[in-house]
């Protein structure tokens, strides 16, 4: 590796580690959204073990999203999950933490579930804040 992508994988090695602990130790109410840095990414955690948790993720529209499905179970039932409105149908892998990343681009309502439509939890995309949005461009300089 090069010593710009050892940076790079320590980078998301601290992202994630802070992910756990933020969301470890701080014991949240069922719907939670983390906006991360400069970057505006909006990560959250998601535990996957007989359902998810939380089965309710607030975020807003226009900022990526970084949802961390941590599937702490070998059950067949959650091996992937669906977001039927972002076209996204992903295996996910047991005891290991799978990033979904997407842009949700319009406020509303999102369901998402398994692959066989047991487990379900919903997305709720909230208008983005105008006074957030005008202070995080994605335009701005990075020296
Ligand atoms: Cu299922």
């Amino acid at each position: 590796m090069t010593p710009a992508q050892i940076a790079v994988t320590a980078a998301g090695a601290a992202a994630i580690v802070w992910v756990l602990w933020y969301f470890l130790l701080s014991r949240r109410p069922a719907a939670a959204a983390a906006l991360a840095g400069q970057s505006g990414v909006q990560e959250i955690r998601v535990l996957v073990k007989g359902g998810y948790t939380p089965d309710t993720i607030l975020v807003q529209a226009g900022k990526p999203v970084r949802l961390q499905f941590y599937r702490d179970e070998t059950a067949d039932c959650s091996e992937r999950v669906v977001f039927d409105a972002f076209g996204i149908n992903q295996t996910l892998p047991a005891f290991q933490t799978t990033t979904v990343e997407f842009t949700p681009d319009t406020p509303g309502e999102f369901p998402f579930r398994c692959g066989m439509n047991m487990l379900k939890g919903l997305l709720v995309v909230e208008p983005a804040d105008a006074n957030r949005k005008a202070a995080s461009s994605p335009h701005k300089f990075h020296g």
